[in-house]
């Protein structure tokens, strides 16, 4: 083991917002100083629901662009696509066989995932276990997430657990890194849903490719309540409270800074200043990203991990077929 190593993974699914980035992205940039750090563009996780092959292609591409973009820097991380890497549905594979029916039904991520849906895949409902294989692979310390993925990172461990109580010493037990603030940015059209690459509604979710016009359009028309005061107060005022919880953020502010910044001020002019808080935000984001894609870099860099990636997660895997009982080749 390798003392602190960090894993997480990003669904290529839908246009990344600054949810993402808030909640998960801007902390993995801000945590490679130390150890091991590896990020994964989880392909496989995203066909457990309906994709267009196309579009999921071109997806996994700009998600990986975005990721660096964000601040993952190459030459401190690994990134990778995890299809490029068959250990991940591997050890998915054997870890399904050490988890109950009844753990998995208690995951409320497949319980809303599954809600109202026509078909819903096998894959769906065992998605916690490749993610499990994804985190235990790597003998990861810390795997940060948003608040919705706690449940799962729960389930990594009770998995490791049961393997290790089993056949001995295999998985470092992982634990889930949630930032204090911005793990969960909410939907500029209903602010008590989460903001989500998934809504249908466009306007609930500012992009990270978004144009300046579309980024002020959708803050200018976010719901917010009938009174003046910006004042936060999320049962009472949860358009309000959300656009302060993103102007604090992107802005390094406290909340009472910005009441006191915003006093007697109105939801206008906030609004002014939180659109033009999050174009300034992006508009560097949109220009390394653009420019990796136009330099080819992009490829390399995912080439890189996935080879570097096997090298780490193989052994894992060659000691779970061991310790199970498989005959080596
Ligand atoms: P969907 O919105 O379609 O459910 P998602 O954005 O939650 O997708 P991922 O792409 O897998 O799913 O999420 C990537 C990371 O972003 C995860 O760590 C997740 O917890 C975090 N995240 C997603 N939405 C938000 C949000 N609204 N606020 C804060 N963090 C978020
Ligand atoms: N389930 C996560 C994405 C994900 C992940 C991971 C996160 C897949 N594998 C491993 C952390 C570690 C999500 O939907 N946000």
């Amino acid at each position: 083991m390798i003392g602190r190593v960090v894993f997480s993974g990003i669904q290529p699914s839908g246009n990344l917002h600054i949810g993402n980035y808030l909640g998960a992205m801007r902390q993995w940039a801000a945590g490679q100083q130390a150890g091991l750090n590896i990020f994964c563009i989880v392909d496989m996780h995203a066909i457990t629901v309906p994709q267009d092959p196309n579009v999921l292609r071109e997806k996994t591409l700009e998600v990986a662009g975005l990721v660096v973009a964000a601040g993952v820097d190459p030459e401190k991380s690994l990134l990778f696509i995890q299809s490029h890497n068959p250990d991940h549905a591997n050890l998915g594979w054997a870890l399904n066989c050490f988890l109950s029916m009844g753990q998995m039904n208690r995951m409320t991520q497949f319980k809303e995932k599954s809600e109202k849906k026509d078909f819903v895949s096998v894959g769906l409902f065992d998605y916690p276990a490749l993610m499990a294989a994804d985190i235990l692979l790597y003998d990861t310390t810390e795997v940060p997430v948003g608040e919705d993925q706690r449940q799962h990172v729960e389930l990594t461990r009770n998995v490791a657990e049961r393997f290790n109580s089993r056949f001995g010493e295999t998985f470092v037990l992982p634990v889930p890194v949630i930032p204090k603030s911005g793990g969960r940015v909410m939907s500029l059209v209903d602010p008590t849903k989460k903001m989500s690459k998934s809504d249908a509604d466009l306007m609930g979710a500012v992009g990270l490719l978004d144009e300046p016009d579309a980024v002020v359009k959708k803050i200018k028309l976010a719901t917010t309540d009938s009174g003046t005061e910006i004042r936060y107060d999320v049962k009472k005022k949860p358009g309000v409270a959300n656009l302060m919880g993103i102007y604090s953020l992107v802005k390094g502010k406290s909340l009472a800074e910005v009441e006191v910044e915003f006093q007697g001020r109105q939801y206008g002019e906030f609004k002014t200043a939180a659109a033009d808080a999050v174009v300034g935000l992006l508009k560097p984001l949109q220009a390394r990203y653009k420019e990796l894609r136009s330099s080819g870099g992009l490829e390399k860099i995912l080439a890189n991990g996935a080879k570097k990636s096997y090298e780490l997660s193989h052994k894992k895997l060659m000691e779970v077929y061991e310790k199970v009982g498989f005959v080596r080749q």
